[in-house]
């Protein structure tokens, strides 16, 4: 990796930053870069769900998917027998997606600023549902409309082991646990690295009970 970036965030001490793990080259962690925000976060999660429902949606080779998907912003990531793109509508209720809540833009724009990439504007926030036994097999994420805006992901809830691999399929992953709170960005010459979930483990988190809740706020259109 690159020993030159190791001090990027060395002024963290005078900015009471939380410490910044670079996972590759243009793929950084931040642990509990979150947590200050969690009580606004929820709230709005919350509201989301209820205007634009989880679903288990079909794959394109006609399989349910185990985790249940739901979108917000101008543009939200879908799947059906004819394929997967983004789609201004929620196929559910014919209606837009709901809005992008501002806590939710600012938090993925000061993550993306954090790890390097400034300017952060997400149209798109898809927002996976886990229960203990769900899984996201290892992919590639190429439905977005360019790889020049990075992808932000927040964890929250139980636990998840994340695969980190290469440009082939085949290449070996590291696996990263994902704690409720944690932030990743990844973008640059990272941006389409194969990755995936293990099935999630049995267990409740006392904020989220038996669940893991996983956003990725992007660039789609
Ligand atoms: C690294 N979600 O929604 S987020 C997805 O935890 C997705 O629900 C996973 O993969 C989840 O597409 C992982 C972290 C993530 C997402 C996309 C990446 C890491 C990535 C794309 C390239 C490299
Ligand atoms: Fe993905």
């Amino acid at each position: 990796m690159h020993p030159s970036n190791f001090d990027l965030f060395a002024d963290r001490e005078t900015e009471q930053q939380p410490r910044a793990e670079q996972i590759g080259e243009q793929s950084w962690l931040l642990r509990g870069f979150a947590l200050p925000l969690i009580e606004q976060l929820l709230p709005a999660l919350e509201s989301i769900l209820l205007a634009a429902p989880l679903r288990h949606m079909m794959t394109p080779g006609g399989f349910s998917m185990s985790v249940g998907t739901s979108s917000c912003g101008a543009l939200g990531w879908i799947t059906d027998r004819t394929g997967y793109r983004y789609s201004s509508v929620d196929p559910l209720s014919g209606s837009p997606w709901p809005a992008l809540p501002p806590v939710f833009a600012e938090l993925a724009h000061s993550a993306a600023t954090r790890a390097g990439f400034a300017g952060f504007d997400a149209d798109s926030c898809l927002i996976n549902r886990y229960v203990p036994g769900a899984k996201m097999s290892l992919h590639q994420d190429k439905d977005e409309k360019a790889y020049a805006a990075p992808i932000v992901s927040l964890s929250l809830g139980l636990p998840a082991m994340f695969l980190f691999g290469g440009f082939n399929r085949s290449d070996k992953s590291q696996r990263i646990a994902l704690l409720h709170g944690d932030m990743l960005i990844w973008g640059g010459v990272d941006r389409l690295r194969f990755h995936g979930v293990l099935p999630i483990k049995q267990g409740r988190h006392p904020r989220l009970g038996e669940q893991r809740i996983n956003l990725t706020f992007r660039v789609a259109g």
